[in-house]
C-alpha cells in the first residue's frame, strides 16, 4: 500500500524537460545524496490570491497553446448555487474571462485539446438538478457550443485528452432525477470525441461509475482511471479503489495496491515528476472521510508521496492540472463538506531541504530544521522530512552537512 516506514520518494529533475522516473529510496538502502546537495522533493506551497469564489467541482484543465490554466463553473459555497464563469491563470494571476457559454452547473468533464487548442467540455449537473449531455469548446475568447449529441446526459464523467490518438476520451458519470424520490443511473460506457463528432467505442471496461479520476499518461499514452463510486449492475454501489489505463483501444485493469477506495479525487500526469498524481477524496456517506493524501502512479505502482511545505487540508471536490508553467501543477477549490475553498496550490519540486516548499532554503528553513534536529537514532516525523536529508529516518549532523549544501543563504 504506502512506501515502508521510513521511506520517502525523491525525485530527480534534469535541468532539460525530460521525464525521469521517481526514485523511491528506502531507509535500508545506501543514501541517495548528490554531492551538492539532497535532491528534489515534491511540495505543496499555498500561492491563494484573488480569484474565482469558494467551490468544488468546476473544470481545470490547462491551455498549452496560451499557456494558461482555464476554470469554469462549479458549485458555491455561499449559495449552494452552481455557477458559470470562466476564468484562466497565469500562474500568478486569475483574470474573469468570461461570464456567457455552457449554462450554471458543476462536474462536467473536461480536457484540453492540445491539437486543436480548445477546452472540450461535456455535461454537468445544473441548477434545476438537470443532468446536462451538451459539448462545448473554449478557444480562448469564447465558448461555442458544439454538439448536443453523444454521450447521454449526465454528469460526474470524466475526460482526458489523448495526445497520441488526438482525441477526448470520456468515461462514465451518473444520470438522475435529483431531489426526492430520485431515479439514478450510472455509465460505464467509453466515449471518444475528434473535435467534429462523439463515437462510442463498445469495448470491457471498468464496472459502472461516477466521480473516479481520470489523466492521460503522454509518457506512457494511456489514460489512467481509478476509483469513484459504482460496481457491477444488481450488486448494489460502493466507493472503488481500482486502478485500469485505456490504450486508445482496449481498458487493462491493473491489480495492485494503491489509494484507498475513495471518490471526487482529482488527478493529473506530470511530466515533471514522471507519473499520474492523485489527490484527496471523500470515502462514506453520511459520515464521509475527507482526504488529504498525495499519491503517484508510475505505471507499475502507486507510491504515497510525502510532500514538503503546508499540509493541504482535506477535501473532495478540488481540481488538480499539470502544466508548464512555474509550477508542476496547480490545485483549485475544493470542499470538506462543510466549507468549500477558494485556495490556490502549488505541487512542485523543490529542494528537499526546503521545508516550507517556498522554493528557497534560507533561514526560515534553518529555524525548522533546528527545530527537528534530536541527533543520531531518534526518529523524525513527517513534519520533519525535511530535517532527514539522508533518509534515514533520523536529523542529525550528517543531515546538517546536506543542509548546508542545499543552503540558499538568507
Ligand atoms: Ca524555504
Ligand atoms: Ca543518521
Ligand atoms: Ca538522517
Amino acid at each position: 500500500m504506502t512506501n515502508p516506514a521510513g521511506s520517502r520518494t525523491v525525485f530527480m529533475i534534469p535541468s532539460a524537460a525530460f521525464v525521469v522516473a521517481g526514485l523511491t529510496v528506502f531507509s535500508s538502502l545506501p543514501t541517495d545524496v548528490r554531492a551538492d546537495g539532497s535532491g528534489t522533493c515534491p511540495g505543496w506551497l499555498d500561492v491563494s490570491t484573488v480569484g474565482p469564489s469558494p467551490r468544488s467541482n468546476m473544470i481545470l484543465a490547462y491551455d498549452g497553446t496560451r499557456d494558461v490554466v482555464v476554470l469554469f463553473g462549479g458549485v458555491e459555497a455561499s449559495s449552494g448555487q452552481k455557477v458559470g464563469d470562466t476564468w484562466e491563470y497565469d500562474g500568478s494571476t486569475w483574470t474573469l474571462r468570461a461570464t456567457t457559454g455552457p449554462t450554471a452547473r458543476q462536474d462536467s468533464a473536461a480536457a484540453f485539446d492540445a491539437v486543436r487548442g480548445v477546452v472540450v467540455l461535456h455535461g454537468g449537473h445544473d441548477n434545476n438538478d438537470a443532468a446536462l449531455g451538451d459539448t462545448w469548446e473554449w478557444d480562448g475568447t469564447a465558448w461555442a457550443q458544439v454538439a448536443t449529441s453523444g454521450p447521454t446526459d449526465r454528469w460526474s464523467a470524466r475526460m482526458v485528452y489523448d495526445g497520441i490518438r488526438q482525441e477526448c476520451v470520456l468515461f462514465g458519470g451518473i444520470w438522475d432525477t435529483g431531489g426526492s424520490g430520485e431515479e439514478e443511473w450510472l455509465y460505464n460506457d467509453t466515449w471518444v470525441w475528434d473535435g467534429t463528432s462523439w463515437q462510442q467505442r463498445v469495448v470491457e471496461g471498468p464496472c459502472a461509475r461516477r466521480s473516479h479520476g481520470m489523466a492521460f499518461d503522454d509518457t506512457r499514452q494511456v489514460a489512467v482511471l481509478f476509483g469513484g463510486y459504482g460496481g457491477e449492475f444488481g450488486q448494489g454501489f460502493e466507493n472503488l479503489g481500482d486502478t485500469w489505463e485505456w490504450d486508445g483501444t482496449q481498458w487493462l485493469e491493473r491489480t495492485v495496491a494503491g489509494p484507498s477506495e475513495r471518490r471526487h479525487m482529482t488527478m493529473a500526469y506530470s511530466t515533471d515528476f514522471g507519473g499520474t498524481l492523485l489527490v484527496g477524496g471523500v470515502y462514506g456517506w453520511p459520515d464521509a472521510t475527507y482526504f488529504n493524501d498525495t499519491w503517484m502512479w508510475d505505471g507499475m505502482q502507486w507510491s504515497q508521496l510525502q510532500p514538503l511545505g503546508d499540509p493541504l487540508p482535506a477535501l473532495a471536490g478540488a481540481r488538480l492540472v499539470s502544466h508548464n508553467l512555474l509550477n508542476a501543477g496547480t490545485l483549485y477549490g475544493g470542499s470538506n463538506g462543510e466549507d468549500q475553498f477558494d485556495d490556490t496550490w502549488r505541487l512542485w519540486a523543490v529542494s528537499c531541504s526546503d521545508c516550507d516548499a517556498n522554493g528557497y532554503v534560507d533561514l526560515t528553513d534553518l529555524s525548522t530544521f533546528v527545530a527537528c534536529f534530536e541527533g543520531p537514532e531518534n526518529p523524525v516525523g513527517d513534519p520533519c522530512a525535511c530535517a532527514d536529508l539522508d533518509v534515514d529516518g533520523d536529523s542529525d549532523l550528517a543531515d546538517f552537512a546536506v543542509f548546508q549544501m542545499d543552503f540558499d543563504g538568507p
